[in-house]
């Protein structure tokens, strides 16, 4: 049975790749941060499922603690290591620049040197991100396209892709870097612009929030749905050679036509709901990302299966359902209205 580790399974992201993995057959070590509030929830039916059998096994560990990765690496032997761990909000990395950056950097290359020094031979996964290109250039984007990151976010990713094709080239590592583009689903963090749209969807949809604000709705995403994303991060694991690749759907919207296509799904009109403030905008933005997947789709085999339109409705559905729930706590006073969405970013 093959092993892997996966930092920060409580993502979006190691949600859905945990799950595939196990059906692929593989023993899954995924590792999590010790906080005051339980932070399994995306994962939680995952551990109920598998943790006795020993196909899932949490591990605390942070990225900032060296020594965690290491001792995991060392004890468990894994066959793939996949680093998906990451203060991962853009808008965050400006106002806690330098723990993102310290996140975004040391884990990738505390976990290379570890495999560098073990006997066999341990396949390496960076989740690199389409954020590094910085947006300025109004066409398709690729693995040779130049890098002008945008956010210490950005930034910090750079220097983990760099290094990561550093280690593959200079000792020979199955080093792998994943470029991704934007990618969504219910699982969605509730502060990033499409989860947030659909939250709010929902709720105003049942009665329990009058508007949403936003930032720059101009802005333009080559988004897809997460579940497609994790399958391309294995076939690039199971590829002969180890190499940097470009996973994106090839289409791209703005925020507004997001938005607008949410609210219709409810038959509602997004400009009567939606406003925008100062506060939701960056201090540096990114204002155009459309991704070029031909090498992923030629080599790899692989293409998105859920399209623009069915990754909006299946959000708008799962947060319909999610507010109806809260609608019911409401009513039976279990719990407070807030009348906003109380995110901050
Ligand atoms: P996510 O939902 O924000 O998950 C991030 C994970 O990293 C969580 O499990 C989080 O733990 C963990 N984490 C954060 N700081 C940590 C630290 N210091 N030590 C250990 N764990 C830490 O992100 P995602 O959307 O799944 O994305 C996965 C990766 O792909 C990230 O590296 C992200 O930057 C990158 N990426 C994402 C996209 C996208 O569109 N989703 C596109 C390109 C690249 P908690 O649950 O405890 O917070
Ligand atoms: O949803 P977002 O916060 O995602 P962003 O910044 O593109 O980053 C995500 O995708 C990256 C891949 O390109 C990942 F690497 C990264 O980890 C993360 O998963 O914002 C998308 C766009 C931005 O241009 C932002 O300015 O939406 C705009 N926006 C407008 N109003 C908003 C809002 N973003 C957020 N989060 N909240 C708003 O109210």
């Amino acid at each position: 049975m093959k092993k892997a580790i996966v930092t920060g399974i409580s993502g979006q992201d190691g949600s859905y790749l945990s799950r595939l993995l196990i059906d692929k057959g593989y023993e899954v070590h995924g590792t999590i941060r010790r906080s005051s509030s339980i932070n399994t929830s995306r994962i939680d039916d995952i551990i109920a499922e598998h943790e006795s059998s020993g196909r899932l096994n949490l591990h605390y560990s942070d990225l900032l603690d060296s020594s965690s990765l290491s001792n995991l690496i060392t004890n468990i032997q894994p066959d793939e290591i996949y680093n998906l761990a990451a203060q991962s909000h853009v808008a965050v990395s400006f106002k806690n620049p330098i723990f993102t950056t310290q996140t975004g950097t040391l884990g990738s290359i505390t976990l290379l040197e570890s495999v560098r020094y073990l006997d066999k031979e341990v396949k390496f996964y960076q989740a690199s991100s389409s954020e590094m290109y910085g947006g300025d250039f109004i066409g398709s984007l690729n693995e040779e396209s130049p890098f002008n990151p945008k956010s210490p976010y950005a930034a910090s990713k750079v220097f983990a892709h760099n290094v990561t094709k550093l280690y593959r080239e200079t000792y020979n590592l199955f080093a792998v870097n994943g470029i991704l583009f934007n990618h969504e689903s219910p699982l969605r963090g509730e502060t990033f612009v499409t989860r947030k749209i659909t939250k709010a969807v929902g709720r105003i949809a049942m009665g329990i929030q009058s508007k949403l604000t936003l930032g720059n709705l101009d802005a333009s995403r080559d988004w897809g749905f997460a579940g497609d994303y994790v399958q391309a991060m294995y076939l690039m694991m199971q590829y002969k050679n180890p190499d940097d690749w470009v996973v994106a759907t090839g289409e791209t919207y703005t925020v507004k036509e997001f938005a607008e296509k949410a609210f219709s799904a409810v038959n509602l009109n997004w400009e009567d709901y939606v406003t925008t403030s100062e506060k939701y905008f960056r201090p540096n933005e990114v204002g155009y990302l459309l991704g070029d997947p031909s090498k992923a789709r030629k080599n790899l085999k692989w293409k998105p299966e859920v399209s623009f339109d069915q990754l909006v409705q299946k959000m708008v559905e799962h947060d319909i359902n999610q507010a109806k729930k809260e609608a019911t706590l409401l009513k039976e006073s279990l719990i407070s209205p807030t009348w906003e969405n109380p995110v901050v970013n």
